[in-house]
């Protein structure tokens, strides 16, 4: 079931429209229709070997992780770290010591936000974010800030849904103490340019919190080249299930951040007098961690690994563009969101059609998109809209998705004409 024909001998698999055979999710029919399964931003779906690798940890090694002496709980820590290492590699990351597992993007932010803003920002001081950030990069610093007596300052976006750079430089003062952006735009699509963004907040002496939630199925990010102090990211937008993710932080700010939860795991000995903590990143990982999750996680980052990247690349653009010109075509169409460059979403309104009933007339046809504000409330107001429509991609699919996709717009445009 595992083995991909799609692999070409001794190299990575280019032949992108054969990997859609590996996600048996996909076979299903849906009010009686063949799935167009378009809702990927949200979460997307995962190809056998995840499945595999979920159904052989819980049949065979569950055991609790770092505590046995027994062989299941021995191979359930191997699995676990072997994870890590796997999820340290395809990151660039330094050390294992530097992968946090977390429940994912949101538990990893705030964990930052926590730990690291709750000891560092004083009164008087700033956090930087853009106007397109998911609420995920908005509420935790909001916590802190109102904590701390430090000011949450949203950078402009434009009317094409980029970051204004001038604006970004000139709102970056010796203030600001630390960034958090996104890297990919979940409600726009737009990728933003985290090079130029991290150089700039580091000369200003601010810490970096990418949020890259809808980064990982689309882009391959190294963190040392990028060298950001922190990446978040959820597991089941990336091919693996949900209540599992990362924080990749630097090793030094790790080691300076106190805890973010108290509990078993994440000490080094306790007494009623004190607790002196362990290291990252069990320091952060209090509890019995999400086992399988980590696992899976783990198995998603090797079907990825064997994925050329540009070819991915080429699949999805190819798609995005295809899907924009076509809804762009139909009336009263308008896309929110047409950065230079865009990743997986298309996001739009229709004039006539309310975003939600756009959403139930496609599902009738099998076709699952996501509508409303896509927790990024502050987007929609910049565009002016309650909600939009989105349709976001995966590497699994294909034209065909967006003809389904156009034609249960066309209904829609239909019944309310
Ligand atoms: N966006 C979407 O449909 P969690 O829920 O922790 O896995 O991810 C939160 C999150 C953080 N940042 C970005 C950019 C995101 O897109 C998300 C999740 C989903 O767009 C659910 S709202």
């Amino acid at each position: 079931m595992s083995a991909s024909p799609a692999t070409p001998r001794g190299g990575k698999i280019t032949d992108i429209a054969s990997l859609r055979g590996r996600f048996p999710a996909l076979a299903q029919r849906v009010h009686g229709k063949p799935l167009a399964y378009l809702d990927n931003a949200a979460s997307s779906q995962c190809p056998d070997v995840v499945l595999d690798a979920m159904l052989e940890q819980q049949r065979l090694n569950h055991a609790n992780v770092h505590r046995g002496v027994h062989a299941l709980s021995e191979r359930a820590t191997e699995a676990y770290e072997g994870a890590r290492e796997k999820i340290r590699a395809w990151l660039n990351a330094a050390g294992t010591d530097e992968i946090v597992f977390t429940r994912g993007t949101t538990e990893s932010i705030n964990l930052v936000a926590s730990s690291l803003g709750g000891s560092v920002l004083r009164e008087g001081d700033e956090v930087l974010i853009s106007h397109m950030e998911h609420h995920s990069n908005i509420i935790p610093w909001q916590l802190v800030c109102e904590r701390t007596g430090a000011r949450l300052v949203p950078s402009p976006i434009t009317d094409r849904g980029e970051i204004d750079l001038d604006a970004f430089e000139r709102l970056l003062t010796e203030r600001t103490r630390i960034v958090a952006v996104a890297h990919v735009s979940n409600a726009l699509g737009t990728v933003n340019p985290l090079r130029r963004i991290i150089d700039l907040a580091h000369a200003a002496g601010a810490y970096v919190l990418v949020d890259g939630a809808q980064a990982m199925a689309h882009l391959h990010p190294d963190v040392a080249a990028l060298d950001c102090d922190f990446y978040a990211f959820s597991g089941h937008k990336m091919f693996a299930p949900t209540g599992i993710g990362v924080l990749y932080g630097k090793r030094a700010l790790l080691d300076r951040m106190p805890p973010y939860q108290g509990g078993g795991e994440m000490i080094l000995s306790v007494s009623f007098d004190g607790t002196t903590y362990n290291a990252p990143p069990y320091k952060f990982e209090a509890g019995t961690p999400n086992i399988t999750g980590a696992v899976s996680l783990g198995a998603a980052v090797d079907f990825l690994a064997a994925v050329d990247f540009d070819a991915l690349a080429a699949h999805e653009h190819a798609l995005l563009e295809y899907a924009t010109e076509r809804v762009a075509a139909l009336p009263g169409a308008r896309i929110i969101g047409t950065a230079e460059h865009k990743a997986s979403v298309l996001s739009f309104v229709l004039d006539r059609v309310h975003a939600h009933d756009v959403g139930t007339i496609v599902d009738s046809e099998g076709v699952a998109i996501r509508t409303g504000h896509h927790c990024a409330m502050p987007v929609m107001e910049r565009f002016g809209v309650p909600a939009t429509a989105r349709a976001s991609f995966a590497l699994y699919n294909n034209r065909d998705d967006v003809d389904r996709l156009m034609v249960g717009l066309e209904r829609a445009l239909e019944i309310f004409t």
